[in-house]
């Protein structure tokens, strides 16, 4: 399959002022050469061509690049021709290159070949897909020394240090006629530990900034009326939602997505939680119990210009259910009309007070400061389910080999350290791969 000679349009589709059309394996050159009607190109230079389709008709005039392998992405011969844009061009160009060839690409095939072929580790492939995703600065900043090979790296000490301990103490258990010596169980045991701690922290850290990787999710809550479309509204810069002064005018959950400083993240506005008599309204309770769960960050809204009631009540227990492990912030809106509201019983939240028809200048201060402290600190940290789960399979895996390991059942704890060491292995680069590795690389955009 890697004698293929792939192909596939590398630009978004639709209208720009250029479309990447790319090659890669043995036939580049030669498909090209057909297409140009030229005898050759120089290595990594732009050469301005005319294309032809099979039939000799001119369908453009193009930059073609040719980079010869291994010195290219999937150290395979790669030819990219950089067309004028237009969908019309670019799939005239990749017809052609399929007529004399090649065959279209899968999405991610690229990277895959780039992987197979050892330019890249499946670090720096997830990085660079999720780069192009990217939610914001941070993320993308994050995201480039991944693809850069930072984490590739931090992974490669642990496994290093892992085979140190395992090789140690089977030289060491080769050697001994008797048991271990406690001494040397008790270096081994805190060595495990040192690692155990490393990883830990590494997957919390993770955990903790998801939000970061995937785009914050930020829910607004609060009983009917006290203005949770009206700020969805604000923030977006437009109606979006409809606002009105009947309570209950929300009834269905309504996702938007906004760029709040660096971040683009999703908004969520819910119906108003109240105590259901009829059926639609208790769906859109659950469906804001639902938001709060999905999401990282909720902004509960209060109403300065009505009394402190059993619906409010309701709001602050769910506040109290979730603050461990959800970013709250507290608003009182309708600050501009006149006062009802006993604030002495939100106070623990440091509530923010503003009128959100006018601006929201304060929350969005908020919001920002709360996705920014995400990111603070330098940790290194895991950007897939898959890395995550392979962390956790490995620590899983030490934590066993320990109680073997103290009971001198020497076998069993080496079975579990070379099980810890696949694990971590399988985050740059698995044993076993091909059915991962489709999985993976499909999720790919098409061309990269
Ligand atoms: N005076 C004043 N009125 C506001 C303010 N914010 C919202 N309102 C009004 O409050 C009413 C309710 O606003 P909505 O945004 O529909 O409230 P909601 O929380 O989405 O209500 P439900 O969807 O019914 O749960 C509307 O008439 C708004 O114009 C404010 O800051 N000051
Ligand atoms: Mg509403």
């Amino acid at each position: 399959m890697m004698d293929d000679t792939i192909a596939a349009v590398a630009t978004a589709h639709g209208i720009g002022s250029i479309s990447i059309i790319r090659l890669s394996g043995e036939k580049s050159l030669d498909i090209a050469l057909q297409l140009s009607h030229k005898t050759n190109f120089s290595v990594r230079y732009a050469s301005l061509s005319p294309l032809y389709n099979q039939d000799n008709e001119l369908i453009d005039e193009a930059i073609v690049i040719y980079f010869k392998g291994p010195n290219s992405f999937t150290a395979e011969d790669i030819v990219e021709f950089q067309c004028h844009g237009g969908k019309i061009v670019a799939e005239q160009v990749l017809n052609t290159v399929l007529a004399f060839g090649a065959r279209l690409a899968e999405p991610g095939e690229f990277s895959k070949r780039a992987f197979l072929n050892g330019r890249i580790d499946l670090t720096e492939a997830e990085a660079i897909a999720a780069l192009i995703e990217a939610k914001s600065e941070d993320a993308a900043k994050i995201l480039a020394k991944q693809m850069k090979g930072e984490l590739k790296g931090y992974i490669e000490t642990i496994r290093d240090d892992l085979l140190n301990i395992l090789a140690y103490s089977e030289v060491t258990i080769d050697y001994a006629e008797e048991d271990l010596p406690q001494d040397l169980i008790d270096q081994i045991l805190q060595r495990l530990n040192t690692l155990s701690l490393q990883l830990s922290d590494t997957l919390q850290a993770s955990q903790s900034r998801a939000g970061l990787m995937q785009g914050f999710k930020v829910a607004i809550i609060g009983k009917p009326n006290v203005g949770k479309s009206s700020l969805l509204n604000v923030l977006l810069h437009y109606k979006r939602a409809i606002v009105s002064d009947i309570a209950g005018t929300t009834r269905d959950t309504i996702e938007e997505e906004v760029k709040i400083g660096t971040h683009l993240i999703r908004m969520v506005d819910t119906a108003g939680i109240r105590e259901a008599n009829d059926e639609i309204e208790r769906i859109g309770i659950q469906r804001s119990i639902e938001a709060i769960q999905a999401s990282d960050i909720v902004i509960a809204l209060f109403d300065n210009s009505r009394e402190y009631d059993e619906e409010d009540e309701k709001i602050l227990s769910l506040i109290k259910e979730h603050k461990v492990e959800k970013s709250f912030i507290i608003l009182v809106n309708k600050m501009d009309l006149e006062s009802k509201f006993d604030n002495s019983k939100i106070m623990d939240y440091s509530p923010i007070e503003l009128s959100c028809k006018d601006n929201a200048r304060e929350l969005i201060q908020a919001l920002s400061s709360i996705m920014d402290t995400k990111n603070v600190s330098d940790e290194m940290m895991l950007i897939s389910v898959r890395q995550v789960n392979a962390v956790k399979q490995a620590l899983q895996e030490i934590h066993e080999a320990k109680i073997p390991l103290e009971e001198q059942e020497l076998e069993i704890f080496s079975f579990h350290m070379n099980m810890a060491i696949k694990d971590i292995s399988s985050i740059t680069r698995p044993f076993e791969h091909s059915e991962m590795l489709d999985k993976m690389f499909g999720n790919f955009c098409l061309g990269k």
